[in-house]
């Protein structure tokens, strides 16, 4: 039967309840907190759908903390996630992009000592994901950062075209060399560093048992996305440091971290070539990092190229 005639759906919404039932004795935080990202996600998709028919597209006239320019949907969609992870009570603080300094979830919104996440608000339109922390601080960021390498539960939401979500689960897994895929933005190539220019040069001039074997180029330029394909289908995710961007462009806390901690637990590798990204210490809330993360031999591959560069001296 195809799907849209299919009349029982799992909703996430039941799917959550019924692995809470799973585990007895469970608190319903994560459910809770899973509920509020859900409908943050479907209000954002529907706001994208309508934009360009009541004027949300186009720029909000402010810059972030970045320097970007806020987009009229990322100053919403910040609003909308803030908002639905406040109302859900099980937030204590919560880092966006679009923010300078944590949130910090007021004691009336917080269910008490029982408001044990600290939600991130990637780049809004890209995903969201959480992280349980054990104690908070709540003024402490050394707290958030040493909670940050241990995620129970990571997730990312695509509410683009066809909204999704995956998070990281048992069952989630990538095997050693998926498909022939590299995605980089290659329009920075020539500020790339000598070993990634020797890593993606020879993707494309690689060769199995005397044939060619060529790796075929695919970049949405939307991190969620270009990740979630990776975990589909395998192949490597790269967002180097460079001469441009010195320390890279993604954001360790609510964008590498994350994505690496569901790319390893799916059996996959992240790396910023020559250091594991979950073994990073961020001093700073929006601190950046390179990254390359996805199937475990094609990221091994690029290390052992970075390691000889690095022998080389
Ligand atoms: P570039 C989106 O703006 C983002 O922050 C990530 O989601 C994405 O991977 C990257 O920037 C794309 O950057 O320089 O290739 O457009």
């Amino acid at each position: 039967m195809s799907d849209h005639t299919k009349t029982d759906l799992v909703t996430l919404s039941r799917h959550v309840l019924a692995d809470q039932q799973a585990h007895p004795g469970a608190s319903g935080d994560l459910t809770l907190l899973l509920v509020s990202i859900q409908l943050g996600c479907k209000f954002v998709a529907t706001c994208v759908r309508k934009a360009g028919i009541v004027n949300l597209t186009g720029l909000a006239g402010e810059t972030n903390v970045q320097g970007e320019d806020q987009k009229k949907l990322d100053v919403l969609a910040n609003e909308i996630f803030v908002n639905s992870l406040r109302s859900s009570g099980k937030v204590a603080i919560m880092v966006s992009e679009e923010d300078e300094d944590m949130i910090v979830v007021s004691d009336a919104d917080r269910d008490g000592e029982r408001a044990r996440y600290a939600g991130r608000l990637l780049n809004p339109l890209d995903g969201v994901v959480q992280h349980r922390g054990r104690r908070f601080d709540w003024h402490d960021f050394r707290h958030l950062q040493a909670c940050s390498a241990r995620f129970p539960r990571a997730r990312t939401a695509d509410v683009a075209s066809a909204p999704r979500s995956s998070r990281r689960t048992p069952d989630l897994c990538m095997a050693p060399r998926g498909k022939l895929i590299y995605s980089i933005n290659e329009g920075n190539s020539v500020y790339w560093d000598d070993a990634c220019v020797e890593y993606f040069g020879a993707l494309q001039d690689r060769t199995v048992e005397g044939k060619p074997a060529p790796y075929g180029a695919r970049y949405v330029g939307s991190m969620v996305a270009d990740v979630h394909r990776t975990i589909l289908y395998g192949g490597i995710f790269a967002y180097p440091a460079d001469k441009k961007s010195k320390s890279g462009k993604l954001r360790v806390l609510y964008e590498c971290f994350p994505m690496a901690f569901i790319v390893e637990n799916a059996g996959g590798r992240a790396t910023t070539g020559t250091k594991r990204i979950l073994d990073l210490e961020p001093t700073k809330l929006h601190e950046r990092s390179g990254i390359f993360l996805g199937s475990a031999d094609d990221v091994a591959e690029l290390e052992a190229v970075y390691a000889k560069h690095a022998t080389a001296g």
